[in-house]
């Protein structure tokens, strides 16, 4: 069987932490979708050293777990290879334990500068991307012209490539982007050379042969439901399809194959990147949870927009995903707070709904809250679901009732042992 970990929200929701905390119990961990872009946080070893992940599952460093990159993803060589060393740091052997589909999709240097120079040409209407080549990847892909994984092992590797850079660059010609990217060539055929060393596999036999031995399998999400490519906040989404059903088509595995869908969500809401966030606070509230939450972007740093839990937006995630449980993180940054708010509804251009619109771009989308008292207690400490303050206990309820769907943990920090077991 497979279960599922992702995100309900714009990402960040601290998937990194949760899939570490349940890696034990699989055999595998795959990322299915996605690439550089995402940036998974872990605290490892015995000093809880922060790490990164932005390709590797983030099952890595469990002793034990087989760790696979799906046919689903873009993969960068470049950042692979470094991610790759600083986790061989850790004295993990990636040689056994990490495998890659060979369907896997490759981010060349060209799709890096590509996504720069589309951005560039958008102006203020720019989506905001992490500039990691995510988007001309995926292009390439349903455009059928991308280079795979396997293909690095064939001979007309440098052929396809060279082919595929001429086409690139006449694009890159008439955004007027004449940057030199050859210095990003140079490690990239690097980088090459060192993944052709890692385990490139047939993901989808690799996978399949070893549910049929009973082996558990946790899928591992990147970025959030409401930046899906279909159910997203289109235009301003990531190019993939981040919801549940990315997992069968991004790792080869039939639908009634998956068990549990783990959405996680912060109790709070967060976005990086520009589009339609309706919960979004301007004001002195939003720069606390800012503060606070240390709502910075794991990959490129940038500071995080903050708001409210918006659950019309929660309640769409957890029927598109068919979520079975809510992990609820950053609990204990809400500790601080008098009131909080619970968004329960939409006016769209004065209309009230309860449901998701098409097209939030250009409409007026105006929150209608509920307001609830805070805790104002020290949360991080608490290790069992009878110490939690009464004011969270309900807040949980709230969200709980209001989606139809139970949260199991609330996650009150970053530390491994900072997750409470609700039931
Ligand atoms: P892209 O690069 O083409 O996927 O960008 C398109 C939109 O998707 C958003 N996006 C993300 N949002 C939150 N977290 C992500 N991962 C990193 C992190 C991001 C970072 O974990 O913090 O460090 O900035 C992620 N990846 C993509 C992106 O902001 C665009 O709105
Ligand atoms: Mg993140």
């Amino acid at each position: 069987m497979v279960d599922v970990i992702l995100g309900l929200q714009w990402g960040d929701e601290g998937k990194g932490k949760i899939v570490d905390y349940f890696a034990s119990q699989y055999d595998i961990i795959a990322r299915f979708q996605g690439g550089p872009n995402a940036g998974h946080t872990l605290y490892v070893g015995a000093e809880n050293t922060k790490v990164v992940l932005h390709q590797i599952p983030s099952g890595v460093f469990h002793q034990g777990t087989t760790n696979l990159i799906g046919n689903g993803v873009v993969l960068d060589p470049v950042t692979l290879r470094r991610e790759c060393a600083t986790v061989a740091g850790f004295g993990v052997d990636l040689k056994k334990n990490l495998f890659i589909s060979e369907r896997a999709h490759l981010i060349l240097p060209t799709h890096r500068a590509l996504d720069k120079a589309a951005e560039q040409s958008k102006g203020e209407e720019k989506i905001g991307s992490t500039l990691k080549g995510i988007g001309p990847a995926y292009m390439d892909k349903t455009g059928r012209n991308g280079i795979r994984v396997g293909d690095l092992l064939q001979k007309n590797f440098t052929t396809s490539y060279i082919k595929l850079r001429l086409k690139h660059q006449k694009l890159l010609d008439n955004y007027n982007f004449n940057e030199d990217i050859s210095a990003w060539e140079e490690e990239f055929f690097e980088a090459v050379e060192f993944l052709k060393t890692l385990n490139i596999v047939n993901g989808e036999y690799f996978i399949n042969d070893a549910l049929a031995k009973g082996k558990k399998v946790l899928a591992e999400g990147a970025q959030g439901s409401m930046l899906d490519i279909d159910f997203g906040t289109f235009p301003f989404v990531t190019s993939s399809n981040t919801v549940s059903a990315g997992v069968c088509s991004g790792l080869g595995v039939a639908p009634q194959r998956i068990r549990e869908v783990i959405g996680v969500s912060k109790a709070y809401c967060t976005r990086v990147g520009s589009g339609p966030f309706p919960t979004e606070l301007h004001d002195a509230t939003g720069e606390e949870l800012r503060k606070i939450g240390n709502e910075f972007g794991a990959t490129t740093g940038r500071p995080r927009r903050c708001g409210w839990m918006d659950l019309v937006a929660l309640k769409y995630a957890c029927f598109l995903n068919g979520v079975t449980s809510i992990v609820m993180t950053k609990a204990d940054v809400l500790d601080a707070f008098d009131t909080l708010q619970l968004c329960t509804s939409y006016k769209v251009d004065g209309v009230a709904t309860e449901q998701v619109p098409y097209q939030m771009v250009g409409k007026t989308i105006e929150p209608q809250y509920q307001s609830y008292k805070g805790w104002k207690t020290n949360s991080s400490v608490i290790k069992d679901v009878d110490s939690l303050p009464e004011a969270m206990k309900d807040y949980v309820k709230v969200i709980s009732e209001y989606l139809g769907t139970p949260i199991s943990f609330i996650s009150n920090g970053p530390g491994r042992d900072q997750i409470v077991k609700t039931e």
